[in-house]
C-alpha cells in the first residue's frame, strides 16, 4: 500500500479463471458428500482440520454455514474464485507481494489459539478457539472486499456478527473504541524482520461500528475453515471499509475510552485514517477512489474498471453510523 502504487497489476493465470460460482458450489456439494461418508456427522470440531487434511491432502476442513438472513449480507452478484480469494492476498506478516502469504502462510500454526477480550468490560476473559467456535451459530455472508489499493472481490465468509462476542463480554459504559490486536509471531512470519509497519498489526473501530451486525467474526470461507493466507483462524470482516481494516488472525480485542492507534495510520496518517470507509469521492493521496479492478474478471488489467460504490455498497445498512460527519476530514 504505502510502498506501491495503486493496483500494482497482478496478472491472473488463464488456467485459474475457471468459473466461480460453480466450482465453490461443486466444492460445498463434494464436502456435503464426504461429510455423510464420514458417518453424516458434521465435520465441526477444529481438530476435524488435521484429519480433513490426511483425507484430501491440502485441503481444508469443512465449515458450514447458514445462509445469512441479515439485511446486506449476500449480493447477487459473481462470487470470486476461490483460487483468487486465496492467492492474491495482502497480509504484510508474511511478506509485500500478493503472492508471498499463500507461498509462506504454511508457517502459521493456528492450534491451539487463544483471543484475550479485555479492557473495559464486565467480563474480560481469554477465549479457546473451541469455545469462540461455539458461541453463536456459523452463518455463510457474501460481501463485497474493496482494498485501498483499488481491487476487489466478492467472497463468501463464514462466521458470526462481532456483536454476539462484545455481548458475552458485557462492555462498560466508558468503552467507546474496540481495538484489534493480530499475530506477530517472529518464527512464522517473515515479514516481521521488515519495518513496513508497526508489528503487531493493530486495528480499531468505534464500538457502535463494531457493534453494527455486518461486522463479521469470520472463521471460514467458502465453506471451509479460513485458510492461514486469509487469516485462519479467526479474522474480522468489515465490508463497508477498506480491506485493512479487518485483521487476520485476531490474539487480542481491547475495549478502550481512546481511538486506537492503528497500523496503517501510524505508517502514513495522511493516507490512512482511522475510518478508512470506502467513499468513491475521497480521493487517496497518491490515486482515485472513483473505481475499482474486480480480482479475476474478464480481461485481466485491461478489463472495465467499476465504479466504487458509497460505504462500498452497504450505505443503506450503515450510512446512519456516519451521520452529521465530515467524511473528508473523518476519512
Ligand atoms: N494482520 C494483517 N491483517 C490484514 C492485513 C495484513 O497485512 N496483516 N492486510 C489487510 C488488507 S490490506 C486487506 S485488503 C485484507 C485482505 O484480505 P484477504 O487476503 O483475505 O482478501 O486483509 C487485511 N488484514
Ligand atoms: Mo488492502
Amino acid at each position: 500500500m504505502i510502498i506501491r502504487a495503486a493496483d500494482n497489476g497482478y496478472l491472473h493465470p488463464r488456467s485459474s479463471e475457471i468459473t466461480t460460482q460453480s466450482a465453490y458450489l461443486g466444492r460445498r456439494e463434494w464436502l456435503h458428500r464426504l461429510a455423510l461418508g464420514a458417518g453424516g456427522a458434521a465435520l465441526t470440531g477444529w481438530a476435524a482440520r488435521d484429519a480433513m487434511a490426511a483425507v484430501r491432502p491440502g485441503k481444508l476442513a469443512a465449515l458450514a454455514g447458514a445462509p445469512s438472513t441479515l439485511p446486506g449480507a449476500s449480493t447477487g452478484e459473481k462470487i470470486s474464485a476461490y483460487e483468487h480469494a486465496s492467492t492474491y492476498n495482502n497480509f504484510y506478516e508474511f511478506g509485500t507481494d500478493k503472492s508471498d502469504p499463500a507461498a509462506r502462510a504454511k508457517s502459521l500454526k493456528t492450534n491451539p489459539w487463544t483471543v484475550s477480550v479485555e479492557g473495559l468490560v464486565n467480563k474480560p476473559r481469554t477465549y479457546g478457539l473451541e469455545e469462540l467456535l461455539k458461541l453463536a451459530p456459523m452463518e455463510e455472508r457474501i460481501y463485497r472486499l474493496r482494498c485501498v489499493e483499488g481491487w476487489s472481490m466478492v467472497i463468501p465468509w463464514v462466521g458470526y456478527s462481532l456483536a454476539a462476542l462484545i455481548r458475552a463480554v458485557q462492555p462498560l459504559g466508558s468503552a467507546k473504541y474496540v481495538e484489534f490486536v493480530t499475530q506477530a509471531d517472529p518464527q512464522a512470519m517473515p515479514g516481521l524482520r521488515s519495518s513496513v509497519l508497526l508489528w503487531p498489526y493493530v486495528e480499531g473501530l468505534r464500538l457502535d461500528e463494531a457493534t453494527h451486525p455486518l461486522t463479521l467474526l469470520a472463521f471460514g470461507m467458502y465453506g471451509e475453515v479460513l485458510p492461514n493466507q486469509n487469516g485462519a483462524p479467526v479474522r474480522l470482516v468489515v465490508p463497508w471499509k477498506y480491506g485493512f481494516k479487518s485483521g487476520k488472525s485476531l490474539v487480542k480485542i481491547r475495549f478502550t475510552d481512546k481511538e486506537p492507534r492503528t497500523a496503517w495510520n501510524i505508517a502514513a496518517p495522511q493516507e490512512y485514517g482511522f475510518y478508512s470507509n470506502v467513499n468513491p469521492d475521497v480521493a487517496h493521496p497518491r490515486w482515485s477512489q472513483a473505481t475499482e479492478r474486480r480480482i479475476g474478471e474478464e480481461g485481466g488489467l485491461l478489463a472495465k474498471r467499476r465504479k466504487t460504490l458509497m460505504f462500498n455498497g452497504y450505505e443503506p445498512h450503515v450510512g446512519q453510523l456516519y451521520a452529521g460527519m465530515d467524511l473528508r476530514k473523518s476519512f
